[in-house]
Parts: C-alpha cells; structure tokens; sequence
C-alpha cells in the first residue's frame, strides 16, 4: 500500500494511517518504509511537496474490502473528495500497489496500480523494504522498475 500526504502534519498523518490500517479487522502491517519527501507529480501547479512511504501488509481481506477499509480510513484522516482535484492537494491518499501475484481489473480498482511502475515517489520506498518483489504484469522487481526510471 503506497501513503501520500501533502496538507497538514504529514508525518503524523502517515503514521496514524498505518496505525489504522495495522488495527483495522484482516489486516497487520509487516513493514514500513521511510518516508520521503518528494515534489509533486502531475496535479495542478503549485501543490506544496509530498511525503510518501510504502507499507508491506498481511491482508486476509479480499481485494474490494481492503479497498473499502483504506477509502474508510482515508476518510477518518480528513480526506473530503468532494473539495479536491484529481492529482490535487490530499490529507492521505492510500493505493493498493500489488496484491501478490494478483491482477484485479474492475471498475474500482486495478492491481497492480496502473501508475505505480512510472512513479519514483511509489518505486524508491518499494525498492526500500521489497526489492525483490515482482511485478505480475510486467515480470520486473521493484528494484528493476526503479533502475528503469533512471
Ligand atoms: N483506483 C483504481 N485502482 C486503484 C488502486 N490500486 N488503489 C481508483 C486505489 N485506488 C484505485 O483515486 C481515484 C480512483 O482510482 C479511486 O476512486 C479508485 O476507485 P483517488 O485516490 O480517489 O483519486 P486520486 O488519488 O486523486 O487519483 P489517482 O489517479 O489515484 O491519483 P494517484 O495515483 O493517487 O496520484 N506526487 C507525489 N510526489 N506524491 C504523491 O503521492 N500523488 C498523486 C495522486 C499525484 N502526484 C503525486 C502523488
Ligand atoms: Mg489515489
């Protein structure tokens, strides 16, 4: 799961989210990543800098209802999408990455993330704490697809 800040107490708002997640009913956290500060891509311009960080999940949840239980604590964190923009300003944006080895395509939800093999601010924590996991789509390692970017 990739964490995205760019309002308020960023830090404390990533850490509350993986305390949530961590607590909520199917789900435990195994790993953190650092968190970085990185600029922000695409979006209106002038959107203050992100920090983001990767979160490794032991998840006995379907695919729906871990999507479900991150919209919830999204919006438990101060996330009002009816105020935002697409790619815009956002309290927490939580993002399913990859679910193992699974490739979900339905009209909530793609895994792996459609953008996630294009994104440094997604690949660096990745590469972080799970270099070598790999990508069902495209049978690269995080560590492959960040190399890739350059
Ligand atoms: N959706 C589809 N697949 C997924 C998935 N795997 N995980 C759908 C989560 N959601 C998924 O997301 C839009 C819709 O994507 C959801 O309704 C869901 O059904 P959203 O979070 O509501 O809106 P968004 O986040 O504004 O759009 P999107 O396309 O998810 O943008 P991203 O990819 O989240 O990008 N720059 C830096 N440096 N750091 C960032 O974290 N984040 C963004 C937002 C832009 N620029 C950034 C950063
Ligand atoms: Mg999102």
């Amino acid at each position: 799961v990739a964490l995205g800040a760019n309002l308020g107490d960023r830090a404390r708002t990533l850490m509350q989210a993986a305390e949530m997640i961590d607590a909520a009913g199917g789900l435990a956290v195994r790993m953190i990543s650092q968190f970085i500060e990185t600029a922000p891509e695409g979006g209106p311009p002038g959107q203050p800098p992100y920090l983001n960080g990767v979160l490794e999940l032991d998840c006995r949840l379907s695919p729906l209802a871990l999507y479900e239980t991150l919209r919830s604590i999204e919006a438990l964190l101060g996330r009002n999408r009816a105020r935002e923009q697409r790619w815009g300003p956002r309290t927490c944006d939580l993002d399913i990455l990859l679910l193992g080895d699974m490739v979900v395509r339905t009209p909530e939800l793609t895994v792996p993330h459609p953008q996630m093999h294009l994104r440094r601010f997604v690949l660096e924590p990745l590469a972080q704490i799970a270099p070598d996991v790999v990508h069902p789509v495209l049978r690269k390692t995080a560590r492959e697809l960040l190399e890739a970017l350059g």
